[in-house]
């Protein structure tokens, strides 16, 4: 059995999040998780919010708190709600943590003792209203190519081109609002990457084959633009200090470490910060350190983030010579789109992820969202497609066979499993069936290809509901009472065998479909194929209940409900 180090990339503490960050990241992420646990192995599944940073700067400005109190609360809230999606977290933790700035610090003074950190003097924009040189995106202005008059100075949110705050007209501060700026000279810490280069193409070439190919591709054609040198600190009053005993100077003028160098810092720190809770018992280092070998990290990010996992986290962990565990596999997403246009933070466009959990429980949408995960293309939310999925697959296909299978044994065979006739051929074909597609279940598991994992556990419920139109106990009974009670002692197989090996996606759905039985020492431990075809795992005399029915049906009122709230129309 491997130990697994799995992460998801951290989502940033501003504001809720969509169910398009959702499906790109930590669902996924929990998903193999918990496959693994059940398979047996030692995993360790490590989250953060990720909250140093302008945005999260002037958004508590906005609000008028301090930002550590904006952080903190914001932190508590989507913790609230990533429970409710019941993510199994090993650790959820923050960015901003005492561990975090402590080994953020340590890399900077190590990337610098190998000299792959240097000062710059760079030309910035200054404010004198303010006292202080404004990150780029401190400064708003027109946009001197569409005329958006709250254009940023790294990018105009109206026609999303790049800009340079120089190329603003009447430039001013977001804090102030005052014109009065000038450009000064200031010294920032360059990360040197270009001389990194060449060992992180190597690094990459070693492992991206082994990667699902769009993360491989993207991480590729990064490489192929080549590694620049890039600015690592920032203006901030809010991020990892630059440490004084190291940079003396630009400790004393305030700078900050960029949200992008200690962010995938955090999935360490992190994991110190799961260590100091139990020192006795957690090893941190065990996982990051020395631990190449012994130790399998995923990690799971939508492919905007694909960038800073592939070359400039590797380049950063490589060029301090510490043997700093790196990332193995990494399985990028493409976008979820609403209605085919963007989900849209700013603009509230799409369903986000509290208004989710406030419509239906959790496993309703972590099975749409991992069945239509956009993994080989960018794939879109619809009210139709969602309210017809939950119906088939959900309501019909599993939830029906379920309550039908139980309530019908019950009426006539009483509260246990009936033991009737023994296997027969229908039995052997359907647990060669049952078998064959476990195998490849699995198969698409370990590939981490969770559109296709879910087909084959679709194809899996199917395959009971095919065996119970086959069968018909409802008419086997009134001749062959014996073969019908064999009928449903194998269709409550089926059910176990459901409740374990769809734990991954639905996790409360499964384990009331467990606990419809009460069996000694039940647990979700993983069936193999070779185990699951004799459908033997629940014996005659095993007393069920009837769970309350698994999954509503959605009706059109729902559909045309969910609709008028959230605007079901193309942007
Ligand atoms: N917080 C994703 C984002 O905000 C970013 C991921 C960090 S992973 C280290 O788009
Ligand atoms: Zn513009």
């Amino acid at each position: 059995m491997a130990r697994h180090l799995i992460t998801s990339a951290l989502p940033y503490i501003n504001g809720i999040k969509h169910l398009g960050n959702m499906v790109g990241s930590m669902l996924p992420a929990d998903v193999y998780s918990r496959y693994l646990r059940q398979r047996g192995h030692e995993v360790l599944y490590i989250c953060a919010t990720d909250e140093h940073g302008t945005p999260a700067e002037l958004a508590a400005k906005e609000q008028g708190v301090p930002v550590d109190a904006f952080c903190t609360d914001a932190h508590h809230q989507q913790k609230a709600i990533y429970d409710g999606f019941n993510l199994a977290f090993d650790y959820f933790g923050r960015s901003s943590s005492p561990q975090n700035h402590e080994i953020t610090q340590e890399i900077a003074r190590e990337l610098k003792a190998n000299g792959f950190i240097e000062e710059r003097s760079i030309r910035q924009v200054y404010s004198i209203a303010d006292g202080r040189f404004l990150p780029d995106r401190y400064i708003i202005g027109t946009c001197p190519h569409c005329g958006y008059d709250k254009a940023r100075g790294d990018q105009c949110e109206n026609c999303t081109r790049v800009l340079d705050p120089t190329d603003l007209i009447d430039a001013r501060s977001a804090i102030s609002s005052s014109s009065n700026l000038e450009v000064r000279e200031t010294k920032h810490l360059f990360l040197l990457q270009s001389a990194l280069a060449g060992e992180v193409e190597a690094w990459v070439d070693e492992r991206a084959d082994n990667w699902p190919v769009l993360a491989s591709s993207i991480a590729r054609k990064w490489l192929t633009e080549g590694l620049h040198d890039r600015a690592i600190t920032r203006d901030l009053d809010w991020g990892v200090p630059v440490p004084a005993d190291t940079w003396p100077d630009l400790a004393a003028e305030g700078k900050v470490f960029y949200v992008w160098f200690d962010a995938p810092i955090e999935y360490i720190g992190a994991t110190k910060e799961w260590a100091d809770q139990d020192p006795a018992n957690r090893d941190w280092r065990s996982w990051w350190w020395e631990s190449d070998a012994d130790v399998h990290y995923t990690q799971f990010m939508g492919k905007d983030n694909v960038p800073f996992h592939s070359v400039m986290f590797p380049a950063t962990l490589l060029g301090t010579r510490a043997p700093w565990k790196k990332v193995d596999v990494i399985k990028a997403f493409n976008w979820l789109n609403y209605y085919g246009g963007k989900f849209s933070t700013s603009q509230r466009r799409g369903v986000f992820t509290h208004d989710a959990l406030d419509i239906l429980p959790a496993d309703y949408w972590r099975y749409f969202m991992m069945a239509n995960a956009p993994e080989s293309d960018d794939s879109s939310f619809t009210w139709e497609h969602f309210t017809a999925t939950v119906n088939k697959d959900l309501a019909d296909t599993l939830g029906n066979f379920v309550n039908r299978v139980l309530s019908f044994s019950k009426k006539r065979f009483g509260e246990e499993v009936p033991a009737g006739a023994e296997p027969g051929d229908a039995e052997a074909k359907l647990g060669e069936e049952i078998a064959r597609l476990l195998a490849e279940y699995e198969s698409q598991m370990e590939a981490i290809q969770f559109r296709k994992a879910a087909a084959a556990l679709r194809a899996l419920w199917s395959a009971g509901n095919s065996y119970l139109e086959e069968k018909a106990p409802w008419l086997e009974i009134k001749t062959n009472p014996e073969g019908a009670a064999l009928t449903l002692r194998t269709a409550m197989n089926l059910i176990h065998l459901y409740a374990v090996v769809s734990e991954p996606f639905i996790p409360t759905s499964a384990r009331k479909m467990r606990e419809a039985f009460s069996l000694e020492n039940d647990t979700a431990t993983w069936v193999t194929p070779d185990e699951a075809r004799s459908l033997a795992s629940v014996p005659a005399g095993t007393p069920f209940t009837i769970p309350p029915v698994l999954f509503a049906k959605l009706t059109d009122e729902d559909l045309e409900s969910y609709k008028e709230r959230f605007g079901g129309e193309s942007a």
